[in-house]
């Protein structure tokens, strides 16, 4: 047995993946650990799903809701999803057998901004919690618990939770003890106090989790793991995008409107945001500092090389190589980065007095600066909405980034209208893609719209846009935000093909087919 237990109480309660599952029934509430693919338990969820598989075998259907931080990996969602296990999901996820199960109506999908998790479970509106099943890096004598790679909504589930279940893995760094900050003063109206935060750096909490030992009925031993995925080596058109982003920040240093070491950062998941951290190592700003959800291997060369003094975050989300050299080296890390619960680290109040500068992928942006993050022509979903509205209403300055196309040029991610709405026309200052930038703040709708195509949109698509933008015009008649909803729905419609919707596509009318893409 690992010597990481140290607490006789919790050690005794040592067994196998198979039995702790034992311990969920079918329709709980399980509240797993788990963001952006690192901290999620490992072992328990696998067996869970071989539990479900046998249950539908024998003819007695077992489902769960499975409650997260974020998105997690194939062992949890994707496992889960696979054996049909789930008949709820929340509040985020990225799996694609999840996806697929959401978008066939055999898994319900609460997709909820990060921060509002934490009050709406306490506020009761999902029912409540049966069991937490959490990855740790280890238990003190007293019982307290060492975090792993991520906190998410930990601290919620082991104090809302009827029963504990936790993962021990010896893969997790033990020097991670002492880079968390888990604060305990939040509560619900009226008895919420300010959050005393005015660093991105402070510490306001402590560095373990506590919860009633009583309620732990299992503790698993793994050693295994995060799901640590490489990032696609930057490219023409994610370095292009880099690039406006940084030259933006240099002009906004320039007139005085940010500080020379900028404001805290906050950069989405995936490639481009890596992209930006990178463009960020050649740029002249120094002693940057970050408050964000997640720290990828762009953040670690930053702090590498003392551009950036202090990253607040809820998770790591890092490569292999980098998740290797974290583990090796987490001790010193601890002076640069903070790992917090997410309603903390997603928190509207902080983002907005730090003055966040915040940085997020969108699906579609449309011409007057509305945005989809979510959902592919209108109705199927792609991750969620995950923490993007959290900064991008609250932040100093909101910006989002995109390729100017998607599926190899086929579609415009600059539209007409959105087909779904989860970042609106006031929350979104600045619109960057490989062909340029578009600040939007201070213009009235018809001049976002001639900036956002102009700039914007890939140039063959900009013709298109131009036509539906002097249509609306003149369908509008001098109204404030000039549409033409039939051409603008024409303009979605032609994508209702086999292979994105199980609709079969209309027939072309004429006006639709002015909106055939020019590229694919
Ligand atoms: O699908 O892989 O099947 O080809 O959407 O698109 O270009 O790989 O971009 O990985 O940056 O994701 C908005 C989804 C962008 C992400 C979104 C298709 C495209 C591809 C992914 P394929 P890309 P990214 C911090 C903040 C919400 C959460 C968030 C996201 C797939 O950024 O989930 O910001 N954001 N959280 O082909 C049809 C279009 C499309 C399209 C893209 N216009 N039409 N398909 N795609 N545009 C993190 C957390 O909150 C945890």
């Amino acid at each position: 047995m690992s010597d990481r237990i140290r607490n006789p109480h919790v050690r005794a309660k040592v067994m196998s993946a198979d039995d702790a599952a034992s311990f969920i029934h079918t329709h709980d509430h399980v509240g797993m650990s788990g963001f952006t693919g690192a901290g999620y338990p490992k072992v328990v969820p696998v067996a869970l799903a071989a539990r479900v598989r046998r249950a539908t075998a024998a003819g007695e259907p077992f489902r769960v809701a499975i409650w997260t931080g974020a998105s997690t990996a194939p062992e949890l969602d994707g496992a889960l999803a696979e054996a049909n296990g789930v008949e709820m999901r929340l509040p985020y996820q990225s799996d694609p057998v999840t996806r697929r199960k959401i978008n066939s109506g055999d898994m319900e999908y609460i997709d909820v901004h990060l921060s509002h998790v934490a009050p709406l479970v306490r506020e009761g509106f999902f029912g409540p919690l049966d069991v937490a099943v959490l990855e740790v890096a280890g238990v003190t004598e007293d019982g307290a618990l060492i975090p792993a790679s991520s906190l998410g909504n930990n601290k919620v589930w082991l104090d809302e939770a009827d029963r504990i279940i936790l993962e021990v893995n010896s893969w997790q760094s033990l020097d991670l003890e002492g880079m968390h900050d888990v604060y305990y003063g939040l509560a619900l109206p009226p008895h919420r106090k300010p959050v005393m935060m005015t660093h991105p750096g402070d510490r306001i909490g402590e560095p373990y989790m506590r919860c009633d030992l009583d309620k732990i009925v299992a503790v698993v031993e793994t050693d295994l793991p995060d799901r640590n995925s490489p990032f696609k080596p930057n490219d023409a058109v994610s370095e292009a995008i880099a690039g406006h982003f940084i030259d933006f920040l240099q002009h906004e240093v320039r007139v005085g409107r940010l500080p020379k070491g900028l404001l805290p950062l906050q950069s989405g998941v995936g490639n481009i945001a890596n992209a930006v951290l990178a463009g960020l190592m050649e740029a002249p700003f120094d002693q940057m500092t970050s408050f964000t959800e997640v720290i990828q291997d762009g953040m670690i060369d930053l702090i590498d090389a003392g551009k950036v003094s202090i990253a607040s975050a809820t998770a790591f989300s890092l490569s292999p190589d980098y998740a290797k050299r974290m583990n090796q080296e987490a001790a010193a890390y601890r002076e640069s980065i903070v790992l917090r619960p997410q309603e903390i680290s997603n928190h509207p109040e902080l983002i907005r007095r730090l003055g966040v500068i915040a940085c997020n992928g969108l699906i579609e942006a449309d011409i007057y600066g509305n945005v989809n993050s979510t959902h592919v022509m209108a109705s199927r979903i792609q991750n969620g909405i995950g923490g993007s509205g959290d900064f991008a209403r609250n932040a100093y300055l909101s910006t989002f980034v995109t390729p100017s196309t998607a599926k190899g040029g086929a579609i415009s991610a600059i539209v007409p209208f959105v087909s779904h709405v989860d970042h609106t026309e006031h929350d979104v200052h600045v619109i960057i893609t490989e062909h340029g930038l578009a600040d939007l703040r201070g213009l009235a709708p018809r001049r976002r719209a001639h900036k956002i195509i102009n700039t914007c949109a890939h140039p063959a698509y900009r013709p298109m846009l131009q036509d539906y933008f002097e249509r609306a015009l003149r369908v509008a008649n001098g109204l404030h935000t000039p549409h033409d909803l039939e051409q603008a729905h024409a303009w979605h419609r032609r994508f209702l093909s086999e292979g994105t919707m199980r609709v079969k596509p209309p027939s072309l009318s004429q006006s639709d087919r002015m909106f055939r893409s020019p590229l694919g």
